[in-house]
């Protein structure tokens, strides 16, 4: 099985990285000549992780070349995933395989009405890793990815070969998953982005702990009226733990913010307030994070693709 990867940031290439270590046919799709002539310059992708740095070497191509795709990895950003897919499709066909990786909610459910529940596999994913450089990926945390369906409890994991270096796990409650981790990043991501600190300030200077209590409270009341389970103690606890073992982290949404790149905050917070919204339920605080995170890429001249898209509920 061919793997073709589109979102060339941290997963990606961490994903590219570990199929070309464990033998597996993989390429990138990148999305200009620009970044194309980058990458062939180096002809690959370096994996830093804790046996030292390992080129892997790679083809890479533009979405408009002709070679259909079997596996399709998509983990751009969340807000670029409609467009993206949309720039591979005249290459998908009824056998082609797609996997979504990405953060926040909306895109999972954009893909299935676009594909068809039957060629998508939803991923949920906690390794941690970030670009030292384009295409140098650092793996800074072994997590796992649980993957499943959204129609069905049952789903078989894509062949990665056999070494493959990721955890991978089947996971009959995918969306359960998906909220859970929507949890802690609507926890933590807006707050670092706006107080511009590493995750562990969160849960040593006392303003800040007191604005994620409010956001996880808020958080629970929806999941409750929505049904969804969350963790077994309250989140505040779980969003506290994440935020001490993950304490020197600059959050994805601070990089963002300070690599000049819109943020994922409506897929994020922008999710929460939309099914808020639905049960009929006041999030005040989520609401004023919404809006401060909104202003701050606007005050830094930061175009955001999707302010005025609301993403779709995922409880149907
Ligand atoms: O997932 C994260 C993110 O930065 O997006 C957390 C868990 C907050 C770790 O930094």
């Amino acid at each position: 099985m061919h793997w073709t990867i589109l979102g060339a940031g941290a997963i990606g290439c961490l994903w590219a990285a570990q199929l070309q270590r464990a033998g597996a046919s993989v390429g990138l799709v990148l999305r200009s000549p620009e970044r194309l002539a980058q990458f062939q310059s180096r002809g690959g992708v370096s994996l830093i992780d804790d046996s030292g740095e390992t080129f892997c070497p790679l083809s890479a191509t533009l979405a408009a070349t002709p070679r259909p795709i079997e596996q399709l990895l998509l983990c751009t950003k969340a807000y670029d995933s409609q467009a993206a897919l949309e720039s591979v499709w005249h290459r998908l066909n009824a056998d082609s395989r797609i996997l979504v990786l990405q953060n926040g909610m909306g895109s999972q459910q954009q893909a299935i009405e676009r594909a068809g529940n039957d060629r998508v596999l939803i991923g949920s994913t906690t390794d941690g890793a970030y670009l030292r450089a384009p295409f140098e990926v650092v793996h800074a945390g072994h997590g796992e990815t649980a993957i499943g369906r959204f129609d069905s409890t049952a789903a078989t994991l894509p062949d990665c070969g056999p070494h493959f270096g990721l955890q991978l796990r089947q996971d009959p409650a995918i969306k359960t998953t998906l909220w859970r981790k929507l949890a802690i990043n609507c926890a933590i991501n807006p707050l670092t982005a706006l107080y511009g600190c590493r995750n562990g300030e969160l849960a040593t200077v006392q303003a800040y702990s007191r604005a994620l209590d409010a956001l996880c409270e808020e958080f629970e009341a929806v999941a409750r009226a929505r049904g969804i389970p969350l963790f077994d103690g309250p989140l505040r606890d779980q969003a506290l733990l994440v935020v001490r073992t993950t304490a020197n982290n600059y959050s994805s949404m601070l990089q963002d913010i300070r690599h000049q790149r819109p943020t994922e905050i409506e897929q994020i917070t922008g999710f929460l307030c939309n099914e808020a919204r639905l049960a009929g339920i006041d999030v005040p605080h989520n609401r004023a994070a919404l809006q401060q995170v909104r202003q701050l890429q606007h005050n830094r001249g930061i175009v955001s693709p999707s302010t005025s898209a609301s993403p779709k509920s995922l409880s149907n």
